[in-house]
């Protein structure tokens, strides 16, 4: 018995992502449909052995299912996000456009579990901004232990947050710069290949970029309002993994020892943190895996109780498709959902 689940999105890195990982975690689906825009009808993608045919959204009848993943960018999730919850099944939300609203739960499993209960207010669950889901990961331990005053964070985020058309950018700029083809910018702002980029997103009023604002408002909403935090997002020429050097300042006194331990012990991380040169990760180390990790935690003697450290993951994985699913089972263990095939399992 299982559920019958949709991946709205299925043909972009993310929507990939998700099918595969809901395989890989033997996530219990009884029926499985990707979902794409007209254009992409009968495009055919992978899941685990088999093969499946992309249906049209505007054909497709959400009352059908259970659960829907949806990864399509937030003028999708604007437009169908409500109908899909209000038409009975839970939608897990990628994009931006639920995540600051008061009655959808935004939720990294291991930061704010219990948030899983406002699920069923809108039908709608978010999914975090991959730069913020793996900070989360790293500060809530911390927090827990010795309240956390301020954060500063500096983002090195890859290509791939920007979809293919930032891969293909990235990797058709750094040919054509060795004289085979056209470098000029089209998905970014500037030129990628061989530089970096200090813009994410669109300029706010304030002069920071709505990538930065996101990062602290998420952070409020799932660990604390009170944390005091700056941000500078750029973008860098890797395709798979954003990277973060992140500086925090406690109200008490936090050893580096001590926060090793804390975050030894907390879930989804993985502390590689030794003074040689496998004792740290980097984004190619972390593409394609899980685990959010924590590297070069040290003091930062400039403040009161400061630390310094590095955080990385794969921003399709923990940043966007393995968090989706780790909330489709978090959904699953506390009974919010329940695979009972053939019913209607979920009211608003
Ligand atoms: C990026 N954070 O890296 C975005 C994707 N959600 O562009």
């Amino acid at each position: 018995m299982g559920y019958r689940v949709a991946v709205v999105g299925a043909t972009g890195n993310v929507g990939r992502e998700i099918l595969a990982i809901l395989e890989e975690v033997n996530f219990p689906v009884e029926k499985m449909h990707a979902i794409a825009s007209r254009k992409s009808k009968g495009v055919e993608v992978s899941f685990g052995d088999s093969t499946i045919k992309c249906e049209d959204i505007e054909q497709f009848d959400f009352s059908s299912v259970d659960l829907v993943l949806m990864s399509a960018g937030g003028g999708v999730s604007r437009e169908w996000s409500e109908k899909i919850g209000k038409a009975g099944p839970i939608v897990i939300d990628n994009s931006s456009a639920f995540r600051m609203d008061p009655d959808v739960p935004l939720i990294v499993p291991e930061v704010n579990p219990d948030a899983a209960k406002l699920a069923t207010k809108k039908n709608i669950v978010a999914n975090p901004n991959c730069s913020t889901a793996q900070l989360v990961v790293a500060l809530k331990p911390l927090h827990d232990a010795a309240k956390i005053k301020r954060v500063v964070v500096s983002t090195y985020q890859s290509v791939s947050g920007a979809g293919k058309e930032g891969m293909d950018e990235l990797w058709n700029q750094t040919k054509a710069i060795y004289g085979l083809g056209d470098a000029t910018p089209k998905k970014f702002p500037k030129q990628i290949a061989f530089n970096v980029i200090p813009y994410i997103g669109a300029f706010n009023e304030d002069g920071y970029t709505d990538e930065e604002a996101k990062m602290w408002d998420e952070t409020h909403k799932m660990i604390d309002p009170s944390i005091k935090l700056t941000v500078t997002c750029v973008r860098v020429p890797v395709f798979v993994g954003h990277s973060e050097a992140v500086t925090v300042e406690f109200d008490r006194p936090i050893a580096p020892d001590e926060a090793r331990e804390i975050l030894r012990e907390a879930p989804g991380i993985l502390v590689v943190d030794k003074q040689e040169h496998d004792g740290y990760i980097t984004p190619v180390d972390a593409a394609g895996e899980h685990a959010v990790y924590v590297s070069r935690i040290r003091k930062d003697p400039t403040v009161e109780h400061g630390l310094s450290f590095w955080v990385v993951s794969d921003n399709l994985r923990k940043g966007a498709a393995l968090n989706a699913v780790q909330i489709a089972q978090l959904l699953d263990e506390t009974g919010v959902i329940s695979p009972k095939s053939g019913y209607r399992t979920l009211t608003v």
